[in-house]
C-alpha cells in the first residue's frame, strides 16, 4: 500500500479512537455527578463524523446537533476545550456557558450544535447560501438524527436548498432511535433517504459503520457541491453503543431501554473502531502494537484533558451577561 494511503486510513483509525476514548472517559463522571450537565454520547456513530470531516477542507462548516462531540472533534475542535465545556468550565470552548450540547469551533468550521432537534438544519442552509453568495467554494454539512427528520423544517431546508442549488450536504445519521422511540413507531417508511427525492435532489443510504463507505460517499458529495451539483442527501445507517442520554437509559431513573438485547447484540458486532482495526491489520497498514500505541496515546490526552477541566474554574458570576449581545 502506498504510504499516504496508509497514513490517511490511520488518521481514519485514530480519530475515531479518539472520539470514542474521550466518550467513555465521560462515563465515571457523568455517573458519580462530578458532569452535571446532560451528555449525550456519540459512542458507535463515530464512523459518520470521521468520514464525513475527513472530506473537507478546514474552511468548509459543520453544524451539529444534540450529540456532537464527535463532529466537533472531527473537524479539528479542540479536545481539552471540548472535555472542559462538558464540565461546565470557563476554559471550555463556549466558556463553560454550554456544556456538552452547545458546543463550537468556529476556527474549524464547526459552527454550533444546540439541543433543539433539527435547530442548526436551517442555520446550515444560511452558511451553504453565503458560500454560494461569496463564491467561496465551501461546503457546508448538517448533521441531523433520524428524529430530526421529522421536523418540518428538513421539508423547507431541502426545497430551499434545491431550489438555490446550494453547496450543502444533508447527513441524517439514522440510528434507528428518536430518545426511546423506535424509528417504526413514529415515521411511516423508514427509507429517510427518499425525502430527497420530491426535490430532485440526489439521495442515497450508506452503511454508516463502514468508515471507508462513509468517506467515498461523502468525498462525492463534496465533489458534487463544489461542481454547483448540489445540494446531496445521505443516510447513514447506525446505532448508539450508549443511553440516548448518559451512558446507558436505565441509570437515568426515569426510563428503561426499550431496544431488544438482541439488537444491541447485533449492532455490536458492527462495531466501527473495531471493524475498521481488523481492516486495517488484514491490509497490513497496522499492527496490533500500533493499534496498542494509538490508543495509548488517545487516553494520554483524553486523561490530560479530564485534569486541565477539574483544575478550570467555572465561569464567574460577574460575567454572566457577557457574550449575551454581540459588542
Ligand atoms: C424540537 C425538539 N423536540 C423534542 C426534543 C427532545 N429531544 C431531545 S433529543 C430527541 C431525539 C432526537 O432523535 P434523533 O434526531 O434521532 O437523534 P439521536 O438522539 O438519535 O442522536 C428529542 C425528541 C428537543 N430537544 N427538541
Ligand atoms: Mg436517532
Amino acid at each position: 500500500m502506498i504510504p499516504s494511503r496508509a497514513r490517511a486510513l490511520s488518521k481514519l483509525h485514530r480519530m475515531m479512537l479518539r472520539i470514542r476514548i474521550c466518550e467513555e472517559s465521560f462515563v465515571e463522571p457523568i455517573v458519580s455527578g462530578v458532569i452535571r450537565c446532560p451528555v449525550h454520547l456519540y459512542s458507535g456513530q463515530e464512523a459518520i463524523a470521521v468520514g464525513v470531516c475527513a472530506a473537507l477542507s478546514r474552511r468548509d462548516r459543520v453544524f451539529g446537533t444534540h450529540r456532537s462531540h464527535g463532529h466537533y472533534l472531527a473537524k479539528g475542535g479542540s479536545l481539552r476545550a471540548l472535555v472542559a465545556e462538558v464540565y461546565c468550565r470557563a476554559s471550555g470552548c463556549s466558556r463553560g456557558r454550554g456544556g456538552s450540547m452547545h458546543i463550537i469551533a468556529p476556527e474549524q468550521g464547526m459552527l454550533g450544535a444546540v439541543p433543539i432537534v433539527g435547530g442548526t438544519i436551517a442555520l446550515a442552509v444560511g452558511s451553504a447560501l453565503a458560500s454560494r453568495t461569496r463564491r467561496d467554494r465551501g461546503v457546508t454539512v448538517s448533521f441531523f438524527g433520524d428524529g430530526a427528520a421529522g421536523e418540518g423544517v428538513l421539508h423547507e431546508a431541502l426545497n430551499f436548498a434545491a431550489l438555490h442549488k446550494l453547496p450543502m450536504i444533508f447527513a441524517c445519521e439514522n440510528n434507528l432511535y428518536s430518545t426511546h422511540m423506535g424509528l417504526r413507531e413514529c415515521r411511516a417508511g423508514d427509507a429517510i433517504w427518499t425525502m430527497a427525492r420530491p426535490f430532485g435532489v440526489d439521495g442515497q443510504r450508506v452503511d454508516g459503520n463502514d468508515v471507508l463507505a462513509v468517506h467515498k460517499v461523502a468525498r462525492r458529495a463534496v465533489a458534487a457541491c463544489r461542481a454547483g451539483r448540489g445540494p446531496v442527501f445521505v443516510e447513514f445507517m447506525t446505532y448508539r453503543l450508549r443511553g440516548h442520554v448518559g451512558p446507558d437509559d436505565a441509570i437515568q431513573g426515569t426510563h428503561t431501554d426499550i431496544r431488544p438485547a438482541a439488537e444491541v447484540a447485533k449492532w455490536r458486532r458492527k462495531d466501527p473502531i473495531r471493524r475498521f482495526a481488523d481492516y486495517l491489520v488484514r491490509s497490513g497498514v497496522a499492527t496490533a502494537s500500533d493499534l496498542e500505541r494509538w490508543r495509548l496515546a488517545a487516553e494520554r490526552e483524553v486523561c490530560a484533558a479530564h485534569e486541565f477541566a477539574r483544575r478550570s474554574p467555572l465561569p464567574a458570576m460577574e460575567e454572566l451577561e457577557d457574550h449575551v449581545f454581540a459588542p
